[in-house]
């Protein structure tokens, strides 16, 4: 076998058996023999950034090692922002950058030119922050130890990201026999570790009266979410979560309060600023949740995190109220969640919980739709939401358009996912493509504004050549809506760059010159139940007001119970029956602006 074909096979016995590219010189030989091995397929992206974040919406569909094959220089530099996607999130995916023959290295006799083949570029060193692993195989023996080592580490402990840049003289070298090398990466968790872990809940909860839980997506990424979602519904403890962990639990349970955050549920951010034992499973509760102001954050709870990152716990070490931190793989609440017992909770935390969630969740006022009777971005969602499958797969952009769909999303079985901690323009319609090719037959919605849609445009033509069963919806605000709505707050409501300098096509002219099917919505009875149910691709333009808001969103230097638009003293000051009363007591300190 050439080194070329090793690689194909590799990646085939690891169940990527679909390669998304694009090709170049120096990775031809590599193509080539993904096209040759029976087994495998490949999908042409038309940028590499697309096809990096095609594979990383793989395992969060699928459970599926996305990989990518790309030429060097360009090719390489492209996939960069969608690494980081993966790297962000904890998302396992491969990399293959090709790279030029070793020995046109050796002309320039060690001095340090900036290049010396054509397309040369050093990628391992560009992306080693974003990769959890990065090498280049500079030896063809180097390369079967090199395919293993870098799987394991992408799909073991906090997984995420790697890269192994393949230099044209490995890909067409002979390695010989297909044979596996035994990478002894897999730590199991002792008996004592988990009946430690179990006691120190346990004691957590039994030290409190009123207790919270933070179902996060690492839970999710470790598997554990079938057991923990039983554990919470049995125990009746009240739980929230993140954007990246809503897609792990039905919304049904009658214990479940909502996502937390900026841009959060009121009634779940009240529970966190009241509860006093919050449990954190798998998130890592970065500023879109806690706010910029991060010590206001649940102020008034012993915190207890469990993450399988333990640099992810030590960030907590000057919060006092955050215990020492547990750092486990979470696989373990597979069977650990059967033995935590939660002591019954106090009766006024009881009814409060139950209050706040039946005033706040699943509300969803808008003004200005009210206001000029235009469509509630909040509405359509909840309309679309009755259309879907229960297998249905959304993949969610970034902008205010991601806000209201994970405002307002109420997920029973579908899976539901966004890049959250890197959040690109331009994510979901490659995301789309990718859980598409891996599921043809379910029922795939791609949500974006109209600014992130064109920053993938040319990938309309991908969903169009393999007739892929995708609906693109766009919400078009006409205008970068979530940075509009940041400086009305903070520039005085000029719009530079996001209303004033920016522009868009007639999305249905271009839809349809990709030979897309096209559908306008102005009034919400246009949102018919079969654009979302014929097969094949389609796009579903949404008309919004162009001022229409993010409600309710955390403003600047606010601890996350008081968004805006604000709410009386009253309904606040009733809302707050436990917590630090930020209102009163005024200790606010000043925090980054929250965009
Ligand atoms: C690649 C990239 N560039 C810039 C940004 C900063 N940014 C975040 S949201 C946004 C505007 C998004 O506009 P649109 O897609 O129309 O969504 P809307 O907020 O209007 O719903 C911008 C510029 C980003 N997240 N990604
Ligand atoms: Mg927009």
């Amino acid at each position: 076998m050439t080194g070329a074909e090793y690689i194909a096979e590799f990646l085939r016995r690891r169940g990527s058996t679909n390669i998304f590219l694009m090709t170049g010189g120096a990775c031809a030989f590599i193509v080539d023999a993904i096209g040759r091995n029976p087994g495998m397929k490949y999908t042409c992206f038309q940028h590499e950034q697309s096809a990096a974040m095609a594979a990383d919406s793989l395992w969060r569909t699928n459970k599926i090692v996305g990989a990518t094959v790309v030429t060097s220089g360009p090719g390489a530099t492209n996939l960069i922002t969608g690494i980081a996607c993966s790297f962000f999130d904890s998302i396992p995916t491969i990399h293959i950058t090709g790279q030029v023959n070793q020995n046109e290295e050796l002309n320039y006799k060690g001095a340090k030119v900036r290049q010396a083949g054509f397309q040369e570029t050093n990628i391992v060193e560009m992306v080693k922050p974003i990769t959890k692993y990065a090498v280049k195989i500079t030896d063809h023996l180097m390369l079967k130890e090199e395919l293993c080592k870098a799987y394991s580490i992408a799909t073991s402990g906090r997984m995420g990201p790697v890269l192994l840049d393949i230099p044209m003289d490995v890909q067409q070298a002979e390695v010989g026999d297909y044979s596996e090398v035994d990478i002894n990466s897999t730590q199991k968790i002792s008996v004592p570790e988990l009946k430690s872990f179990v006691n120190l809940v346990n004691e957590f909860f039994h030290s409190g009266k009123r207790p919270l839980v933070l179902f996060g997506a690492g839970v999710g990424l470790a598997g554990a979410e079938r057991e923990t979602e039983k554990w919470l519904i049995d125990s009746k403890i009240p739980f929230v979560t993140s954007w990246n962990g809503m897609t792990y639990f039905n919304h049904e349970s009658e214990n479940y309060c909502g996502i937390i955050g900026v841009y959060g549920n009121r009634g779940a951010n009240f529970l966190i600023q009241n509860c006093d034992r919050l449990l954190v499973l798998g998130s890592r509760l970065d500023n879109r949740q806690r706010s910029g102001n991060a010590t206001s954050f649940a102020e008034s709870a012993r915190v207890l995190v469990v993450d399988v990152d333990n640099e992810e716990l030590i960030k907590y070490r000057n919060n006092s109220n955050y215990e020492p931190g547990i750092n486990l793989d979470l696989i373990a609440l597979k069977t650990a969640a059967l033995e935590i017992h939660t002591p019954p909770q106090d009766e006024s935390w009881n009814i409060y919980w139950r209050e706040i969630k039946a005033k706040y969740f699943g509300k969803f006022p808008s003004s200005i739709p009210d206001k000029y009777g235009t469509i509630s971005p909040l509405e359509a969602v909840c309309t679309l939401n009755n259309y879907l499958n229960s297998d249905s797969i959304i993949a969610v952009d970034t902008g205010a358009c991601a806000c209201w769909v994970y405002l307002s999303f109420f997920r029973t079985k579908q899976i539901i996912f966004t890049a959250g901690g890197n959040s690109p323009m331009g994510y979901a319609l490659p995301a789309s493509i990718g859980a598409a090719i891996y599921n043809p037959d379910r029922q795939i919605i791609s949500i974006n504004g109209d600014g992130g849609t064109q920053v993938n445009l040319q990938e309309l033509q991908t969903m169009k050549f393999h007739n892929l069963n995708i609906k693109l919806v766009i919400f078009n605000n006409f205008g970068y809506g979530i940075i509009k709505q940041f400086q009305d707050s903070y520039s005085s409501g000029r719009h530079h760059a996001t209303g004033d300098g920016y522009s868009q096509p007639d999305f249905e002219k271009v839809v349809k010159a990709y030979g897309i099917e096209y559908h306008k919505v102005e009034k919400i009875e246009d949102l018919r139940e079969e654009l979302f149910s014929t097969q094949g691709p389609g796009v579903i333009e949404i008309y919004l007001h162009p001022d229409t808001m993010i409600e309710p969103k955390l403003e600047m230097g606010r601890s996350i119970e008081d968004q805006f638009p604000y709410l009386t003293d009253k309904e606040y000051n009733s809302a707050m029956k436990f917590g630090v009363n930020t209102r009163r007591g005024n200790r606010q300190k000043k925090a980054a602006p929250e965009v």
